[in-house]
């Protein structure tokens, strides 16, 4: 189940998790929470407060909370507090492990399917922030939220694709995408350079499926991907019950994983998004 951009609401994030209890009890199979950024790592108390009752009330339903980092979210020293989400970073998350864990840049992680082969999912946080010339560096702003090239080659050099990418931003602008917010041309190019980075990410990935955050905006697209095929895209809302969810059954997903090269002898290319 990936969730939108909560900006440290508990209403919504408690609200979500008891959602996925029910759900998980309902079809009787494993169910993890991913929210997509922007989750509400925040200095200071109401920081610590947020995501200690979020981590609290998983694990009182066993359930596996991972959040990628947004460009809101402060990164913290990791030492000091639970504020930050460098505090919370697990490189190795795991789905059976209940409670919040921050997953880090390039994470990739495989879900073992029965039927199959199962989903590799890659995850990746990081954005340039529209507003940043509004807000304070180190108090509201932080200079880490962006994806570093390191990062980038860091992902390149491993080689490994993905079927799954979640990430905090997208390389293309969402359909229908409109906002009255005023940004520099400074600004507007450090947006362009993390989309950028998350492009060449996209490439070495080539995922089948990217679900990201960020825009505050739902809506579902396709990308072109490699050697003619597509790649579908699920923006999600922000802070909403009803539309900043979306649950992804990775055994029907998984099903649906036609190897690319199949796709392009045939000329088919399935379309769907997967239920
Ligand atoms: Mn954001």
């Amino acid at each position: 189940m990936a969730i939108g951009d909560s900006h440290g609401n508990s209403r919504f994030v408690h609200a979500t998790i008891e959602r996925a209890a029910r759900l998980r009890d309902k079809v009787d199979r494993d169910v993890f929470i991913v929210s997509v950024g922007d989750f509400g790592f925040w200095p200071g108390l109401r920081g610590e407060s947020f995501v200690g009752g979020v981590d609290e009330l998983a694990r009182q339903h066993g359930l596996a909370f991972w959040a990628i980092d947004g460009n809101h979210d402060y990164p913290g020293d990791g030492r000091s507090s639970r504020a930050g989400y460098r505090a919370w970073s697990d490189p190795a998350p795991s789905t059976d492990q209940p409670g919040l864990v921050h997953v880090p840049r390039g994470t990739l992680v495989h879900i073992p399917i029965e039927t199959g082969a199962g989903v590799t999912i890659g995850l990746c946080g990081g954005a340039a922030s529209p507003d940043q010339d509004q807000r304070q560096p180190g108090m509201s702003w932080w200079p880490e939220e962006m994806i570093t090239d390191r990062e980038v080659a860091l992902i390149e050099d491993s080689g490994r694709t993905v079927d799954l990418m979640i990430a905090h931003d997208t390389p293309w602008r969402p359909p229908d995408f409109a906002t009255s917010l005023a940004v520099s041309p400074r600004v507007r190019s450090l947006m362009a350079e993390n989309q950028l980075r998350l492009a060449e990410i996209v490439a070495a990935w080539q995922p089948r499926l990217l679900v990201h955050g960020h825009f505050h905006h739902s809506y579902r697209a396709t990308a072109p991907g490699p050697s003619g095929t597509a790649i579908q895209v699920i923006g999600i809302d922000d802070e909403n019950i009803d539309t900043s969810i979306e649950t992804i059954d990775l055994a029907t997903f998984a099903d649906k994983l036609i190897p690319p090269e199949r796709g392009a002898a045939t000329g088919a290319t399935d379309t769907s998004l997967p239920r």
